[in-house]
């Protein structure tokens, strides 16, 4: 399925239903009062974050959504029947915004859908008419007026996809991304033996011990120059904007473009470099360093060189291979604690 991460929505709630004008006429009842039932509301357009959609694709097809008016009131004091509401079924993180269509402008946040289940009315429906019987009053037995229904709310706003994962792969590509999360979640990306294999992002849950959980991102590749364009760019950046914890992986058999072996050290301040022209609040999120591919380095001197430097630089380094499996129990554990620790911070907080 395509993946999708913004889209333009426009909403219309319902319209109220017109209260009715009527007196009662029965034999035998020679002066029936006013008898006009109220109108029924307007449907509203609910707002629902769920599981069953992963994309905004959707919405490319169809941007436009309408729930249902309220029907008209009747005489013998019957009310008109309600609208019917309409839930638009989001996927969890997408956020809402205000959005000009006319000069494509994007404003304020209106609601950031981050938890299932979560909802917001985003288009109320509008309030059904009065009919005549309820302006009835002692002194005006029978009033003539009845009220129009009202108009329900609409608006058009900009969907906008961030994935709430807690923990965000990052790296050049060709680094192992996608293998790594296919070894340790149900996900099943494509993986190739060329840079930017993966062009959308991917979600995968980490089962660690102790029936702890968390939800892994693997996004594309990030190169130097991303930020002005070079590769795929860095917005897809926005996609481990809310994780805890980055992964930072780093190819052991990575070869500079004269075919030496990197100096992984340098590679790894150029692709923060990238993460800081997103956003500094990135740029300064806690770190894993990775190192990848052990199976597949020159030799174990090259390892324990860059465990070192990095150690030295105060960083948290792991060395893993998602072919042998050298490594990962320890990384699943790692993320795991991270997590969780930092969940229990944000509790003890409060
Ligand atoms: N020897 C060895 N090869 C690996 C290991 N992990 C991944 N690879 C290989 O490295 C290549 C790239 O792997 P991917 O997982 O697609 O890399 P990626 O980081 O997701 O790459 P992009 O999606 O392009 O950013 C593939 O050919 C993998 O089979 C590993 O631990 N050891
Ligand atoms: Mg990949």
């Amino acid at each position: 399925m395509k993946f999708i991460d913004e889209a333009v929505l426009e909403v219309s709630a319902g319209k109220g239903g017109p209260g009715c004008r009527s007196f009662r006429r029965e034999k035998f009842v020679p002066l029936g009062g006013p008898d006009g039932g109220n109108g029924g509301r307007g449907g509203s357009v609910i707002l629902r974050a769920d599981t069953s959609v992963q994309t905004l694709l959707d919405f490319k097809f169809q941007p436009s959504w309408q729930a249902g008016n309220g029907e008209g009131g009747q005489g013998a004091r019957k009310d008109g029947r309600a609208g019917e509401d309409i839930v638009i079924k989001l996927p969890l993180g997408t956020q809402v915004l205000k959005y000009d269509n006319e000069n494509s402008a994007v404003g304020e946040l209106v609601v950031d859908l981050d938890e299932l289940g979560k909802e917001f009315t985003i288009a109320q429906g509008g309030r059904g008419g009065k009919g005549n019987s309820f302006f009835k009053t002692s002194t005006n037995q029978a009033p003539e007026h009845a009220q129009p229904g009202e108009e329900g709310e609409k608006g058009v706003y900009m969907l906008s996809l961030k994935l709430v994962a807690h923990v965000g792969l990052v790296g050049f590509p060709n680094a192992g991304k996608s293998t790594l999360i296919s070894r340790i979640s149900a996900a099943r990306p494509k993986i190739a033996d060329y840079p930017f294999t993966t062009l959308v992002p991917n979600l995968g849950v980490v089962q660690a011990k102790g029936g702890r959980s968390f939800v892994v991102a693997d996004i594309p590749g990030l190169i130097p120059g991303a930020s002005e364009g070079k590769g795929l760019g860095i917005r897809f950046l926005k996609h481990v904007e809310r994780t805890r914890v980055i992964a930072h992986l780093l190819d052991l058999a990575h070869l500079d473009e004269d075919g030496n072996e990197a100096d992984l050290e340098q590679l790894f301040d150029s692709i923060n470099h990238e993460l800081a022209q997103f956003s500094e609040e990135l740029a300064h999120r806690e770190q894993l360093v990775v190192l990848s591919k052990a199976d597949a380095a020159s030799s174990p001197e090259r390892v324990n060189e860059f465990v070192e430097r990095f150690k030295a630089r105060g960083l948290d380094v792991h060395v893993i291979s998602s072919v042998t499996g050298q490594g990962i129990p320890e990384l699943i554990e790692k993320l795991a604690t991270r997590v969780t620790l930092e969940a229990d911070n944000a509790v003890n907080a409060q």
